[in-house]
């Protein structure tokens, strides 16, 4: 397959994001929501920031406070036996999983779609209590004239996914929790089928032990329903253990092509793709056996959360897939794979 990696990746790292608090530094730049306007790429990105750590012997992290309208710092011990700090990710204790990071979205801009430029300010951060913890991992799918946003928002209640509207990338506008805890990487296809809206979303079975891709439908972008299991785990595979859509669906001749991301027993993550038909998104047509993009160069492996590819937009142009990625879950990188390639990869189910 023709997997061409930009020879200057990444595109953003940490060094490029100045931190929104005094006592703050940024650990990541990843996960980026993407969207044509104009003549201009929006990369929607995920700045994670945390307090300066002082001491070996403690983990500190933002939060925000609801009630006073600021961000907190909030410390714990390592020694502490009633946390695990075995995800580098995450504090969980007893009650409440914390995040080790802060994140909320800010805007950059290219013309070429290499060089970015970012926005003074931030477009959307923690501003209520379902967002105490964070904002991540936007999509965006821009629907008659609207560019509709859909992130991750973490709270002590859970992950949910919230839908926010914007025409301009300036001003923004929160339309409610779409899927409620624990429910994340909801990709919203960017036309109507048979009058109605479609997503795929992940949410999390404990019970069932699974994470695994769903379809819902939607009259109105705001309440969602006919759930569907879409696609599964496969035992000793690239996508054994955790799957969930990437960037939101492509409409291709063939049909729907969604790139998402699966995570192995190792929790490295890779991109494969599905594609699904073109009226009947529900029908799996095929579905690909290996990835199409694996972790292989440093900035991938290597990073705050190393082995890990991971997409929230793409732009489908000249048969191409222009994927933008977060690599390690700390910066931005590009890659280019002919949709062709990407097709022939794939085995009919
Ligand atoms: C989860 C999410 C993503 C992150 C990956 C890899 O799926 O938290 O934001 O990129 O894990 O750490």
């Amino acid at each position: 397959m023709a997997v061409k990696r930009y020879e200057r990746n990444p595109l953003l790292a940490p060094a490029d994001i100045p931190p929104l608090h005094h006592e703050g530094e940024i650990i990541g730049v990843f996960n980026a929501g993407v969207a044509r306007w104009g003549e201009e790429t929006i990369l929607l990105l995920r700045v994670a920031e945390r307090p300066h750590q002082h001491a070996d012997s403690q983990v500190r992290t933002f939060v925000y406070d609801p009630d006073a309208k600021a961000w907190s710092v909030r410390s714990f011990s390592i020694d502490d036996p009633t946390c695990d700090f075995s995800d580098e990710r995450l504090v969980v204790t007893h009650g409440v999983t914390y995040l080790t990071s802060l994140s909320y979205l800010r805007v950059a801009r290219s013309h070429n779609g290499f060089d970015f430029t970012l926005d003074e300010g931030v477009l959307l951060s923690p501003n209520n209590a379902y967002e105490a913890f964070g904002l991540e991992d936007p999509r965006i799918t821009f629907i008659d004239g609207t560019y509709f946003i859909h992130y991750v928002a973490v709270s002590p209640w859970g992950v949910c996914t919230v839908l926010a509207r914007t025409s301009d990338f300036r001003t923004v506008e929160r339309q409610g929790i779409i899927f409620g805890p624990e429910n994340k990487d909801v990709a919203i296809f960017p036309e109507r089928l048979n009058g109605k809206y479609y997503c795929l979303h992940r949410p999390t079975a404990p019970f069932a032990q699974h994470n695994e891709i769903w379809l819902a439908e939607s009259p109105d972008l705001m309440c969602w329903g006919n759930h569907r299991h879409l696609l599964g785990l496969r035992d000793g595979a690239w996508d054994s253990h955790k799957i969930g859509a990437g960037a939101p669906p492509v409409r291709i001749n063939e049909g729907w092509l969604e790139i998402y991301h699966g995570a192995n027993d190792s929790n490295c993550y890779c991109l494969g793709a599905l594609l699904l038909d073109a009226e009947e998104p529900q029908r799996i047509l095929a579905r690909s056996q290996d990835p199409i993009l694996v972790p292989e160069m440093d900035y991938e492996c290597q990073g705050f959360f190393g082995q890990v590819v991971f997409t929230c937009g793409l732009l489908h142009e000249e048969q191409l897939l222009k994927i933008y990625y977060g690599a390690s879950d700390t910066s931005i990188a590009y890659v280019e794979i002919p949709i062709g390639d990407v097709l022939s990869s794939m085995e009919a189910i």
